[in-house]
């Protein structure tokens, strides 16, 4: 059964030239690009996007990051396609918990600027899907 989840190039991915190689990843896999989208986030979208993490103490700097500067929106679909991507995209911390070969684990250092989001489940990437694509079909 085809699922189907958000994800975003962030700003330090787009900044450092790696949205070929993102999507180059996602594909390989193969999964599909449904939708795709270089963005200027407004405040209030980024604030929805990352509303689970209000009053946590990196909240502010998470919305001024992802407002930095252009990212790249995609809706990737395929069977599993939440937890395929989560796992090409590796675990938070870039350094602690994202393995080499994942796409945080060869690329970044910084928990912050990990490059890559990807809803954490189902129920995320309906919300999320709604929100950067409404209405997409
Ligand atoms: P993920 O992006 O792996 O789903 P998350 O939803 O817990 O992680 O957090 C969203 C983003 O917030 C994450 O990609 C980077 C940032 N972040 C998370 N925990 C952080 C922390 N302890 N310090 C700084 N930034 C953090
Ligand atoms: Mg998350």
């Amino acid at each position: 059964m085809s699922e189907r989840t958000l994800v975003l190039i962030k700003p330090d991915g787009v900044a450092r030239g790696l949205v070929g190689e993102v999507v180059a990843r996602i594909e390989r896999r193969g999964l599909k690009l449904v939708a795709l989208e270089l963005k200027n986030v407004a405040d209030d979208l980024a604030a929805k996007h990352y509303a689970e993490h209000e009053g946590k103490p990196f909240y502010q700097s998470l919305l001024d990051f992802i407002t930095s500067g252009p990212l790249v929106a995609a809706v990737v679909e395929g069977p599993r396609a939440v937890g395929a991507f989560r796992q090409i995209a590796g675990g938070t911390d870039p350094v602690d918990k994202a393995a080499p070969g994942s796409i945080r684990g060869d690329f970044a250092l910084e928990v912050q600027e990990n490059i890559v989001h990807g809803s954490d489940s189902a129920e995320s990437a309906a919300r999320e899907i709604e929100l950067w694509f409404p209405g997409l079909s």
